[in-house]
């Protein structure tokens, strides 16, 4: 539970409430504060008006449909699909509605969980190793328990902000999606790099509904992979909802595959913040190589040329090598 909110304080204040070891099918999104400022938020985020006392399922920022529970004039709780793009959608709305993020520091129920850990690092190591895909993670995180001792003795560095939030992507798995013109070779890449004719797979973390694409390794780190459609004029309603869906999630990408070929320029939806990094990629480059535009990389999901690099890159540019290889113990999840 949070701390009662201050008499003095007029925002809503709101956090991610699902446990850590919990994160699943269901999270739990908390927001707290004056009654007034709860309405406010719940009117801006599209729920409208709900009386306390009431719980009932309700449309979610328009990213899912979940359960909403008013269990005082002070405290509502939204309970959405886990999916971490439904948690962030509606975190972004809440936010934009102005509450305040309050995270209450360290989370008992986390030791909880883990009575064996000897304290909370050990705890969050070994929810992260229950939770992630990444290969790349499991050696890193059976060392942090070292690394936070030495820091803790004084012999060894403290944490370092930007290495533990590019190394979170190892348990936290990012966002890639490709973008470009229809019929260029974007799904065909997508199989390629799933290594299976797979294009939407569920995710045991969310649902389909708000994970349009296939979790993928990329040279040790698990990706969420998106192939966004084209959007046809013609298209029938499942499928403009679908193509919806993607773009939206395009501008909550963490890396962006602009993708053309030999004919076709590399195009990218508009609206996309200049801070989601981009690698511009030729398909289909056993027709030949672009020659109006210039691919950082050439790839062939016929002849698997560049599948291998593009891995790689697409890799580096999320997790570097240098994060991997900083010897600071990592503050999972940005946890104090
Ligand atoms: N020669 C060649 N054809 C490809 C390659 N990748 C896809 N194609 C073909 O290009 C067409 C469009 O592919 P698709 O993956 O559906 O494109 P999307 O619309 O961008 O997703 C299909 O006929 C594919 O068989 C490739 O690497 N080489
Ligand atoms: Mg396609």
């Amino acid at each position: 539970m949070m701390t009662p909110t201050p008499a003095n304080e007029s925002v809503a204040r709101w956090r991610v409430a699902t446990p850590a070891l919990a994160a699943g099918a269901v999270a739990c999104i908390e927001i707290t504060g004056p009654p007034g400022a709860i309405t406010d938020v719940l009117r801006a985020i599209g729920i409208g008006a709900f009386p306390v006392g009431r719980v009932a399922t309700r449309g979610l920022c328009g990213v899912d449909v979940g359960l909403v529970a008013r269990w005082s004039p002070s405290h509502v709780q939204l309970m959405p699909h886990g999916g971490v793009f439904a948690v962030r959608a509606i975190s972004d709305r809440i936010v934009a509605a102005g509450a305040v993020r309050c995270d209450d520091g360290e989370d008992p129920r986390e030791t909880d969980y883990f009575p064996e850990a000897r304290d909370k690092h050990e705890a969050r190591i070994l929810a992260a190793l229950g939770r992630t895909r990444s290969p790349r993670a499991i050696d890193l995180l059976l060392d942090q328990p070292r690394r936070w001792r030495l820091f803790e003795q004084g012999s060894g560095p403290g944490p370092a902000r930007d290495t533990s939030r590019l190394l979170d992507r190892l348990v936290d798995p990012p966002l890639v999606a490709a973008v470009g013109g229809t019929n260029i070779g974007k799904s065909s890449l997508t199989n390629s790099l799933a290594k299976s004719n797979v294009s939407i797979v569920a995710d045991e973390r969310g649902t389909t509904r708000d994970h349009v694409g296939v979790l993928v390794n990329l040279d040790g780190l698990a990706v969420r992979f998106v192939d966004t459609p084209g959007i046809r004029p013609d298209a029938d309603p499942a499928e403009s909802r679908a193509a919806v869906t993607a773009w939206r999630l395009v501008r909550d990408a963490d890396l962006l595959l602009v993708c053309g070929d030999k004919d076709a320029l590399p195009v990218e939806p508009p609206g996309v913040p200049s801070t989601v990094g981009r690698l511009s990629v030729a398909l289909r480059g056993d027709l030949g190589s672009p020659v109006s535009w210039r691919p950082d990389i050439v790839t062939s999901a016929a002849t698997g040329q560049g599948i291998g690099e593009l891995s790689r890159r697409i890799r580096g540019l999320l997790v570097p090598d240098a994060a991997l290889t900083d010897p600071a113990p990592w503050r999972i999840g940005g946890c104090p």
